[in-house]
């Protein structure tokens, strides 16, 4: 399929060129219930690459479509299922599976509206499973993307701070000290991390 390349643009054939990716066959891209050809389990010829996308559509209210796809530890990775083209799938659900197609991880309505996005950082390098699924028996078209994302921000210390106590500061600026036990900061003095109360 040779589309022209117009980047920004929603091509009518973009959707040719992502199942030109995973090479998923046309009785599966194409909108007719009943020709589901990804299978549902490890034995799956489809993948998906990291940063790539992929169509397809869940056909029937037991399908589920099965994409290998080689993630590497330590690294963060971002799993989007939407709905997608004409009818689309109304409510998707992402499902992520180890090598030993064993589920370790989902999402039903992550993303915009009823779509799932799926955080995921891998522990293991190696193949894994992501499955596009529907909440019920919904059927409909999918978009499936991969995509290394930075990993998530730790969580800042201050936001240990919470000790349920409504704060009115006089000004816009308050002023929090980590201190131990004994030292005195704006005329009160601490009691240390290790004391309640
Ligand atoms: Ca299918
Ligand atoms: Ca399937
Ligand atoms: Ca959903």
């Amino acid at each position: 399929m040779n589309c022209p390349v117009q980047p920004d643009i929603a091509l009518p054939c973009s959707e040719h060129l992502v199942k030109d990716v995973a090479a998923v066959p046309d009785s599966e891209i194409m909108l007719t219930s009943g020709s589901d050809t990804v299978p549902e389990n490890i034995s799956t010829p489809f993948s998906v690459a990291v940063g790539a996308s992929v169509t397809g559509y869940i056909n029937n209210s037991a399908d589920e479509d099965w994409f290998s796809v080689t993630l590497e530890a330590g690294q963060s990775y971002q799993f989007t299922l939407n709905g997608s083209g004409a009818s689309p799938l109304s409510d998707p659900l992402i499902r992520l599976y180890n090598a030993s197609g064993n589920q370790i991880a989902s999402n039903d309505d992550g993303g915009p509206g009823l779509n799932s996005l799926l955080n995921f950082t891998a522990t293991t390098s190696g193949t894994y499973y992501i499955a596009a699924d529907a909440w019920s028996s919904e059927t409909g078209r999918y978009t499936l993307s991969v995509n290394a994302v930075a990993p998530p921000t730790p969580s800042s210390p201050l936001d240990s701070i919470d000790w349920g106590t409504a704060v009115t500061p006089a000004s816009n600026v308050i002023n929090v000290y980590f201190a131990a036990n004994g030292q005195t900061f704006d005329g009160v003095t601490s009691q240390g991390w290790s004391r309640a109360g």
